[in-house]
């Protein structure tokens, strides 16, 4: 499990440092932390979904100003595609799981997806 993005990698020779296995070579337990893995949040263009109820999601799910939310509405209207955000993977997953309960709700086809960064 030493690639899940929660394992610090501490250990990470996995030598230990229990007592009474010492093999009489000095050697150094390194405390490595690693960045988590960061994964981006897409959203998707369609022809259904009202351009007023995807700003809205964008304000709601990923906390953006009117303004930031409109440019990527629009971006995402014109190019098929846009960023709504990056994040840990369980953050991600959230914000997915958000945006296709309120779009299923809404009875709106609008799609989001995630992908590592
Ligand atoms: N293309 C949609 C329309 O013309 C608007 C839209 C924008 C839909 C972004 C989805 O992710 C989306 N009503």
């Amino acid at each position: 499990m030493a690639d899940e993005p929660w394992d610090d990698n501490d250990d990470a020779d996995g030598a230990g440092e229990r007592p009474g296995r010492e093999s009489g070579t000095a050697t150094k337990t390194r405390t490595r932390t690693k960045k988590p893995a960061l994964y981006r949040v897409l959203l998707l263009n369609d022809d259904y979904t009202p351009m007023e109820f995807v700003v809205y999601v964008l304000e709601r799910c990923f906390n953006k100003s009117r303004e930031e939310a409109t440019r990527i509405m629009l971006h995402v209207h014109q190019n098929g595609v846009g960023l709504c955000g990056v994040y840990t993977y369980e953050v991600a997953e959230t914000k997915v799981a958000l945006v296709l309960d309120l779009a299923r709700r809404a009875e709106h086809p609008l799609q989001c997806t995630m992908e590592k960064d």
